[in-house]
């Protein structure tokens, strides 16, 4: 049985349950779950250390492989635990969600990072208003272009879902859900309809629902 280590607030773990979900693993018969992170604690124990040094979640193990960094736990569901064809294999949808996989990794997230810990880990006393203010805008900005890219597809990498897909929409739908909690610390939010759409068929067609965070898990 898979071992994932990882709470239930944190995107990234959030990425990999919702993985697990559509290639229908299920908690208890195909993986056991361990709470892990922030009030948890866990993750700087020796031993967790020993398996994954950075001391984050998710971790992942399976039969003695160790597995760190959510996107790349994305990429080894979809290649081994895939046995209903959950996901397209052809390489022009593959490597079209990679690039969005990256993309979520390498631009998305650390642009949203400084609203989303400025506002739900930082104490009121020592935010900074300023850079979480850009960091929405921008967050905003870069959500644009997926946004241009849906209005002529129904999904990131084409018209069928990808993992790419459940690594953005948790970052979009997060987006979403800093604003409600703090309208004025993140100023208004830009409308995207193709967006708003998307994420509307997700919630209908995808186990996108029953694991997206419905509320921001504040711990300051
Ligand atoms: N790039 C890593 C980032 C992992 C990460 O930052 N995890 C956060 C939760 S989202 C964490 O473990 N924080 C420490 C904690 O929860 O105690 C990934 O995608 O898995």
């Amino acid at each position: 049985m898979m071992r994932l280590w990882g709470r239930k607030s944190s995107i990234n773990v959030q990425k990999v349950l919702w993985c697990l979900a559509e290639l229908g693993l299920t908690e208890g018969n195909d993986f056991e779950r361990i709470d892990a992170g922030l009030q948890f604690g866990v993750n700087r124990t020796p031993e967790f250390l020993k398996m994954n040094p950075n001391g984050l979640v998710p971790t992942l193990e399976v039969g003695g492989l160790i597995l760190w960094e959510s996107n790349t736990i994305l990429r080894y569901l979809a290649k081994e635990h895939d046995k209903n064809q959950r996901f397209p294999t052809n390489m022009r949808a593959q490597y079209s969600s990679e690039k969005w996989l990256d993309w979520q990794l390498g631009t998305l997230w650390p642009t949203l990072r400084i609203a989303f810990l400025g506002l739900t880990r930082t104490p009121a006393a020592e935010c900074d208003q300023a850079a979480i203010q850009k960091s929405y805008e921008g967050t905003s900005q870069l959500l644009g272009v997926l946004d241009q890219v849906l209005s002529e597809q129904s999904n990131c990498s084409g018209n069928q879902f990808h993992i790419g897909d459940i690594a953005l929409a948790l970052c979009a739908s997060r987006w979403i859900l800093l604003n409600k909690t703090f309208p004025e610390q993140t100023g208004p939010r830009t409308e995207l309809k193709n967006i708003d759409a998307w994420l509307k068929r997700l919630e209908q067609e995808t186990c996108f629902n029953d694991i997206a965070e419905k509320e921001l898990n504040i711990v300051k």
